[in-house]
């Protein structure tokens, strides 16, 4: 029997790296009875981080569901990693989570990867929580980590709780909600129950009044009874609380200090309470634009918001149930490509440990194995019904490298084992690249591509080095010229001729005819690389049949693949074909082809030809001490400072940068900072790259050239 929508509750644990999500993780499974022995993420025998990689490094890189029951709730719960690199695994479990549990590092206060994550808070409308985590530590400050928290996130951060006595030796909380003094013995666990003192409670006092009215705030009925009463009552105070928090108006806070396994019951005890289950969420976007109620009743449909590949096993799915019940046995649909699915095995996971379970029903996380066709982000429903969950939006790359070519039997041996991290890792793409001869990988950040690297050699035994990625280099013209070309060969019998005149320009959109030419043909054409190329038939008086049109446009595409420059594609230009000739025998397709082709290469020289580079907006969030070496630093990277602001402690910079500076910038980045600083970024736009650095590029290609 599985476990009902409204007794499931499930969060996800997330914060900056090392707040203490996977200790308070491991302190949830053992107060909770799933576990006899709370482990140490120093250690490397937590549940939740238990993949070699992770132990090795001590902290968390993939996202883990683990389970608990407390009292009437199974509580889900999913650690998160908080290195932004691994930002497709807060993703994943934000968008199935319905309780956010966000940890504040008490010797730090609101912390970058904080401000990033509660970006992903926002976009999900995700009802949260705060803990104020390692209250144990000599350095923990409770005032100043609230202070910040209510700064930057506003005044709906209320706090629940506080600590007596943080720091070395802490031990006790004061709980405004419960009005109840909570001491903890040396082990914690579950605390004694106390008074509070008569010296605090006039704070604790004010802090639950907090709560009461907020509380009150959000239900009419409520409220009346409040200015009535002046109180609302243990259950109404719960009532009102759930509504609150289940819209986003409240995000309360409490107290913690996982190491010590102090607080976590208190916490789990509120989800329980509290925190919405699936049911009392809005109903779940559709990919149509319509909604889906999360309720047992009718078509089952479920998500798959997660994929791994376990040696041995395959691929192990992780799945929501969005609505209906799924059974052992049952068979699913594919909404993306009709596939049916046999769900024989279903299980519950704690890690790495799964147990078998017969059903799991609307709201619930399960996880099967073997499926055939069925990969993250796709939805399976009873048969007929091809409901799609709104699929989950990964962040654009902010780093790519080249692989330096294996040969070719450690290459297909390669591609493969990188297609199955890929399969895993949404945020990671894997190109293979025509026009840059290479193969890259796309990815979140240095630390990312670096354990994909490990992974590769450490688990598949295969070699893999990085080496710089070329960049995607355009050519273009700024002028204009008018050249022609004559082909004529004579072999034996048949020979081919065919003389072609141009003129070639740089195009931009409504420009007009061109001067002296009488036009009978216009066309424009996208390219595959970006960019057009317009085609002008201005033929008079028959000098070229209009049959060659097509073979000379062919001509002039192929040419344009690879520009003269630096064999980079060409963009942007008009062609107009006004004169030419052609032999009654001799003249045929391919002769225009070749003509075409060596008249487009003449001209564009003759035209002011320039090279276009690939350009990024980046935004970096830095702290405002940070800020001058990270500011000095785009400078010497040829970096257009396009706006500054501040979001709350953090200052964001905005700015333009050319692709080919922005080699290893994330490691540059985390070391100027010290990791007190992030960074997105998005292509932009292509622009002429300097007159010095255009005659490098083509220095460097006509080398390559006599070299080849
Ligand atoms: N003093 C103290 N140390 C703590 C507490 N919670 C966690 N730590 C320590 O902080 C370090 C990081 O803890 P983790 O639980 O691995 O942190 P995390 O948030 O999971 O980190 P990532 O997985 O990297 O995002 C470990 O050395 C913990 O022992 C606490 O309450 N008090
Ligand atoms: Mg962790």
């Amino acid at each position: 029997m599985g476990y009902d929508t409204k007794n499931i509750r499930n969060v996800v644990l997330l914060g900056h790296p090392g707040s203490g999500k996977t200790t308070l993780a491991e302190c949830m499974l053992f107060e909770a009875g799933e576990i006899s022995r709370r482990g140490s993420s120093t250690e490397g025998n937590t549940v939740s981080d238990y993949t070699n990689i992770e132990k090795e490094r001590g902290n968390s890189i993939f996202a883990s569901l683990m389970h608990a029951s407390w009292k009437d709730s199974k509580i889900n719960i999913v650690d998160t990693p908080g290195y932004d690199d691994f930002v497709g695994e807060v993703i994943c479990s934000l968008k199935v989570a319905d309780t956010g549990i966000m940890l504040l590092n008490a010797r730090s206060g609101v912390e970058v990867g904080t401000e990033l994550i509660w970006e992903y808070i926002e976009r999900f409308s995700t009802p949260a929580l705060f803990v104020v985590n390692q209250l144990d530590h000599e350095k923990a400050d409770f005032e100043s980590t609230l202070e910040q928290a209510r700064e930057r996130f506003g005044n709906k951060v209320l706090p629940v709780q506080y600590p007596l006595n943080a720091g070395d030796g802490f031990n006790t909380i004061v709980d405004a909600l419960r009005m109840t003094l909570y001491v903890f013995s040396e082990d914690g666990g579950k605390p004694e129950k106390k008074q509070i003192p008569p010296e605090e409670m006039d704070r604790a006092m004010e802090m639950h009044n907090a709560l009461v009215e907020a509380a009150a705030e959000n239900d009419e009925g409520l409220m009346e009874k409040f200015f009535d009463a002046g109180t609302l009552s243990e259950e109404e105070l719960t009532e009102g609380l759930r509504i609150a928090i289940a819209n986003q108006e409240i995000f309360p806070v409490f107290c913690c200090a996982a190491e010590s396994n102090m607080g976590s019951g208190r916490i789990m005890g509120f989800v329980n309470d509290v925190c919405p289950s699936p049911a009392d969420r809005p109903p779940a976007s559709l990919a149509d634009g319509s909604e889906l109620v999360c309720s047992v009743d009718g078509d089952t449909t479920i998500f798959i918001y997660k994929t791994i590949s376990e040696p041995r096993v395959g691929n192990v799915s992780y799945f929501k149930v969005y609505s209906g019940v799924l059974q052992g046995g049952d068979e699913l649909e594919n909404a993306s490509n009709s596939q049916t699915e046999r769900f024989s095995q279903l299980f519950l996971a704690n890690g790495k440990d799964r147990s078998s379970i017969d059903e799991v029903r609307a709201g619930d996380l399960g996880v099967t194995l073997k499926l055939k066709d069925s990969h993250t982000n796709q939805s399976l429903n009873t048969k007929g019904n091809g409901r799609q969950i709104e699929p989950m939006h990964f962040p654009e790359s902010r780093i790519r490298v080249a692989i330096e070519p294996p040969g070719k039997a450690e290459m297909e041996k390669l591609m493969k084992s990188l297609h199955i991290i890929e399969e895993e890792d949404p945020t990671l793409q894997v190109e293979q690249s025509a026009t840059l001869k290479q193969t890259l990988l796309h990815g979140q950040g240095q630390l990312h591509l670096d354990l994909i690297k490990y992974r590769i050699q450490k688990v598949n035994g295969i070699e893999m080095n990085f080496i710089r990625p070329r960049i995607a280099y355009r050519e273009t013209i700024t002028g204009v010229s008018n050249t022609s070309y004559r082909h004529k060969k004579q072999s034996g019998g048949s020979g081919q001729f065919a003389e072609v005149h141009m003129r070639v320009e740089p195009y931009h959109e409504d420009m007009p005819d061109p001067d002296g030419l009488t036009v009978r043909k216009r066309e424009v054409e996208d390219l595959p690389w970006g960019g057009k190329l317009s085609f002008y038939w201005c033929i008079v008086g028959g000098s070229i049949d209009s049959k060659y049109a097509n073979a000379i446009k062919k001509g002039i595409l192929q040419r344009m693949e690879e520009g003269p420059l630096t064999g980079s594609p060409c963009q942007d230009i008009r062609v107009s074909v006004y004169d030419g000739k052609m032999h009654s025998v001799d003249s045929n397709d391919t002769a225009f082809m070749i003509a075409a082709r060596m008249a487009i290469r003449d001209s564009f020289k003759e035209a002011s030809p320039q090279i276009l580079e690939p350009i990024y907006d980046v935004q970096i969030l830095c702290d405002a001490e940070v800020m001058g070496d990270i500011m000095g630093d785009l400078q010497t990277r040829r970096a257009m400072i396009a706006g500054m602001d501040s979001v709350g402690h953090y200052q964001r910079i905005s700015a333009k940068v050319p692709q080919s500076e922005m080699f290893q910038y994330s490691s540059t980045l985390r070391s100027l900072s010290q990791g007190r600083a992030k960074f997105t970024r998005k292509f932009s736009e292509f622009n002429a790259v300097p007159y010095d650095i255009q005659e490098k590029l083509m220095a460097d290609y006509h080398e390559e050239e006599v070299e080849a």
